[in-house]
């Protein structure tokens, strides 16, 4: 029996060295080189269609090496009754607390208008303020938000996270449901999302998200594209409700030529690139979720179905 890899071919080399460093003799085949469809009994998937996953008549489970599942929940080629588990790494978390702590420093140190600064070769004696007095409000405290607010918090700044269930994490002030999500914005400096995209949260940063901000807010949104309501981000730029917004992710990815945000000057565009899975951290659970699936056991990381996440 084989495990087929179906996910980015330029990412194969590198699944299948950290795959067999721990576990030399499982069989890995490279989609679309299957062979006899009966042979295989698991598969990793990741950020692009892994083709009809459905041809497989003895699959047992499929990993994903994404932490979000949203593309694959919507995808009618992945069988809907075979387990799901989604990817939780520390090599991932380690880079999107990075991403954050990078974007959330940068505004609190006022980094855009010390730049502009320069370019006009301006002595601006800014003071550094203290970020006792800047609110960051995270949206999403599961793995990815739980990990960064907790950083932020070490580093002083007043941290709130919002997410389905109330949690109990030292420096963050949890906030849930509808009541919830406004208390936790209500005066916030800085909004970070980091949510699931299922169908409660599609459209989430919207006008009405960004109205009880502090004035002049920051958006750092790493989540996922759909979260993002455009025209709104737009208009609360314009207005200046919101000061900035940084971008790592697109409701089109690659974000077209065309678009408004590449040349936006409040606007910062990363290519959805603020943490990716590292195969050598990644592998370990997908072989322990391998052994799983064949003795039938719950995966680790399974997705809810019917949350969507
Ligand atoms: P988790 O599943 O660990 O956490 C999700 C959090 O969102 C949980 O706290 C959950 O609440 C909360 N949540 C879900 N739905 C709602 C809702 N309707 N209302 C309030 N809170 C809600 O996910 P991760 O932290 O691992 O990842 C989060 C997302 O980050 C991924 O789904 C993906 O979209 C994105 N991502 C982006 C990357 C990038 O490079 N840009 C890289 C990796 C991930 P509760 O805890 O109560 O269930
Ligand atoms: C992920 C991502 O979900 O890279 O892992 O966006």
């Amino acid at each position: 029996m084989a495990i087929l890899y179906a996910d980015d071919p330029a990412d194969a080399a590198a699944w299948a060295a950290a795959i067999h460093a721990l576990e030399p003799q499982l069989e890995l085949r490279f989609w679309p080189d299957s062979g006899a469809a009966a042979e295989i009994d698991f598969a990793i998937v990741g950020g692009r269609a892994p083709g009809d996953l459905r041809a497989f008549p003895n699959l047992k489970a499929i990993q994903s090496t994404w932490a979000g599942v949203n593309h694959l929940l919507m995808d009618a080629n992945l069988p809907s009754d075979r387990p799901l588990a989604r990817m939780v790494d520390q090599g991932l978390t380690v880079s999107m607390t990075e991403f954050v702590v990078l974007h959330v420093l940068d505004s609190a140190r006022e980094g855009p208008r010390l730049r502009a600064a320069q370019r006009a070769r301006q002595w601006l004696e800014l003071n550094p303020v203290s970020p006792r007095t800047i609110t960051v409000a995270i949206l999403g405290l599961g793995t990815l938000g739980a990990d960064a607010g907790t950083r932020l918090a070490g580093l002083g700044f007043n941290v709130r996270g919002w997410s389905r269930s109330r949690k109990e994490i030292a420096g963050i002030q949890s906030f849930a449901g509808s009541d919830g999500l406004r208390d936790c914005l209500a005066g916030a400096h800085i909004l970070v999302c980091l949510l699931p995209l299922t169908e409660g949260t599609r459209g989430i940063l919207n006008g009405a998200t960004f109205a009880p901000l502090a004035r002049g807010a920051v958006l750092v949104h790493a989540a996922r594209g759909a979260h993002l309501v455009e025209a709104d981000l737009l208009a609360a730029l314009d207005s200046g409700g919101l000061s900035r917004a940084i971008l790592d992710v697109f409701a089109a990815e690659p974000l077209p030529g065309d678009h408004p945000f590449w040349k936006h000057p409040q606007v910062t565009v990363t290519p959805h690139v603020a943490a990716i899975t590292r195969p050598g951290t990644g592998a370990a659970d997908i072989i322990e979720n391998y052994r799983r699936a064949l003795a039938g056991e719950a995966l680790i990381n399974q997705v809810d179905r019917t949350k969507g996440y």
